[in-house]
């Protein structure tokens, strides 16, 4: 099997790419997957949503399953009950011992059988799967037609991935990020899908970028689902949140443009990219995790445009995060956070998670250790604004209802999620105490 006639776009986050005709009974959709055992932690890899004419499926990912092993849902929709149990869905993929499976999701979503990518990068894989295929309770490696390996320890190889045709042969690749390896300089790998086999090993990779030095982790964080320069290519977003630019682990992110040579390059990554967006201040560890991206237009313009976590950002010397977004227009050569189009900052946890809706150029902002009750909240912020927007003063659209929630890690979902002109908010409630302490939650509702 291989990956001709699936479609090119790219991964789906925030924008499924289908438009035809969608039940109107999502419209009505509430839905929450709890958790099962303590410490599951559902939904704290992420989720994503692949929506078809004849229904959608829920990837929900929840890594540290089963002590570590890990564990990624499917879960049909519309369900008739507003509440599932994680593993009630479609089927329950179970990842190998400590691979700790779904610490990086990805879905090429066109209808159905769209092409899923997981990351288990404590055994330095990543599987790749066919949405339609996987039934049941069942061991990921059993229904995964591809398995992608690397033989280098600790190199955390499938910590973030990403599927998107970034050569535009008109099949789909996919990019794993290895932030961990060769030193923590961090290396990710780009299969081609014209090459795709049964199983790869990652010495088969079309191509790699190694960091551009030791403690760069390249890799923590990747996107291609973003066109940057209206060529009909999708462009690569490589993020590597301990560079040292202006200052110690300011943390940086590299656009290399997508085009038929890009996986036959030699790759030497300075030598690739257009663009590179970095950190203003020491510690700042821009692109910091596989949530701190998202692409798209923001700013009503209709090119994508870039947003990105800082983490480590301080302010009055409190770690409290930061996210800046960057105008796509604007993303040719050096871009400091200083100068993004608009920065976010002033409540804890800022940074790790961060989503967008390009409908109403809204920023969704996660602030998982701030606000309710200290158990986190998600925030819309004006994506048309300018300058500086201290968050403290906005209201939040959600707050956690206990102080362990850590609301929003793992992503954000936002928008018209199903093509039916109404507007939908998935998030993850990953410390929630629902079933079981910190057994973790993932949420959809409609947006009010
Ligand atoms: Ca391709
Ligand atoms: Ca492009
Ligand atoms: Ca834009």
């Amino acid at each position: 099997m291989d990956l001709r006639g699936k479609a090119p776009a790219g991964d789906s986050a925030g924008s499924p790419s289908y438009t035809g005709d969608i039940p109107s009974e999502y419209q009505q959709n509430t839905l929450t997957i709890t958790g099962e055992s303590a410490d599951q932690h559902v939904g704290s890899g992420g989720f994503d949503l692949q929506v078809g004419p004849m229904g959608s499926t829920l990837l929900v990912a929840a890594p540290d399953s089963s002590a570590g092993d890990g564990a990624v849902a499917l879960i049909p929709l519309p369900q008739d009950s507003e509440s599932l149990s994680f593993g009630a869905g479609q089927a329950e993929l179970l990842g190998p011992t400590g691979g700790g499976l779904g610490q990086a999701l990805a879905l090429n979503a066109d209808g159905d059988g769209a092409l899923l990518a997981l990351g288990a990068p404590g055994v330095e894989t990543a599987y790749l799967l066919f949405t339609d295929a996987a039934q049941g309770r069942v061991s990921v490696g059993e229904v995964a037609h591809s398995r992608l390996t690397s033989d280098r320890d600790a190199g955390r190889f499938g910590a973030a991935l990403a599927l998107g045709d970034v050569d535009g042969d008109g099949l789909t690749d996919a990019i794993v990020g290895a932030p961990a390896e060769t030193y923590l300089a961090g290396r990710v790998y780009l299969f081609s899908g014209a090459d795709s086999q049964l199983r790869w090993e990652a010495e088969d990779a079309t191509a790699t970028v190694l960091g551009t030095t030791s403690y760069d982790t390249l890799g923590s964080a990747i996107s291609a689902a973003a066109d940057f320069d209206e060529d009909g290519v999708l462009d690569l977003v490589l993020c590597m949140p301990d560079y040292d630019g202006s200052g110690r682990d300011v943390g940086g992110c590299a656009i290399a443009l997508g085009g038929l040579d890009l996986l036959s390059r030699g790759w030497s990554l300075w030598d690739e990219v257009s663009a590179l967006v970095y950190g203003a201040q020491s510690e700042d560890r821009l692109g910091d995790g596989p949530h701190t991206l998202w692409v798209g237009d923001l700013t009503g313009d209709d090119r994508a445009d870039l947003a990105i976590g800082l983490p480590g950002s301080e302010l009055d010397e409190r770690p409290e995060g930061a996210v800046a977004l960057f105008d796509g227009t604007e993303l040719t050569g050096t871009r400091s956070s200083d100068e993004a189009r608009l920065r976010v900052e002033g409540v804890g946890g800022l940074g790790q998670s961060v989503g967008g809706n390009g409908a109403t150029s809204e920023l969704l902002l996660a602030t998982p250790s701030g606000d309710g009750l200290g158990g986190g909240a998600i925030t819309a912020v004006p994506a048309r604004t300018t300058g500086r927007v201290d968050l403290s003063a906005v209201a939040p659209l959600i707050e956690a209802e206990q102080a362990s929630d850590q609301l929003g890690i793992g992503g954000i979902l936002g928008g018209d999620l199903f093509g039916d002109g109404g507007q939908h908010l998935i998030f993850a409630l990953p410390g929630s105490d629902g079933s079981a302490p910190g057994a973790g939650e993932v949420r959809l509702r409609p947006r009010r």
